[in-house]
């Protein structure tokens, strides 16, 4: 069964627990609990990490290159700002796919660039915690054609 990489970036493990008007009410562990359903569901095996440190990130990336065979990966704030991530999922030879629950094009302008979507298959953004799912059914499609 394929592997996928659920990773979350920093200060996504208070989903749910503070700021509902930007990222909804869903905690990580719902998103990760929905995300595993519905991976059962398509074949495929969900493998969620989550870190506020930006070096565990990318070590969790080279972790990847052997036998995960997708990353969905929502970087947070490091979107905007790291190299190092980008630099790690260029090494990286799966698809890669950027989710960010809120519309980042919509608020302020540090958030309109992200490195990651220079590298990344796609980009969800603005479908609150249901970009995760509809991430993963495209993931689904791209590590199965
Ligand atoms: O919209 C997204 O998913 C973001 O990646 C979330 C990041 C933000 O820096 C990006 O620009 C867009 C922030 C994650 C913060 O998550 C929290 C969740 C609940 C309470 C506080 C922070």
């Amino acid at each position: 069964m394929p592997q996928i990489l659920l990773l979350n970036g920093p200060n996504l493990n208070l989903l749910g627990l503070r700021q509902p008007e930007i990222y909804g009410r869903e905690t990580l562990a719902d998103v990760v609990k929905s995300c595993t359903a519905l991976g059962r569901d398509l074949g495929l095996e969900v493998v969620a990490k989550q870190s506020n440190h930006e070096g565990a990130l990318v070590d969790y990336i080279h972790a990847a290159r052997d036998g995960m065979d997708g990353i969905i990966l929502n970087p947070g704030a490091y979107s905007h700002t790291s190299i190092a991530i980008l630099d790690a999922l260029n090494a990286y030879d799966g698809p890669v796919l950027e989710v960010h629950i809120s519309n980042i094009h919509k608020r302020e302008s540090f958030r309109h660039h992200s490195y990651v979507s220079t590298r990344a298959e796609g980009v969800i953004a603005g479908f609150g915690t249901e970009g995760y799912l509809l991430a993963l059914r495209r993931m689904a499609t791209l590590v199965t054609k």
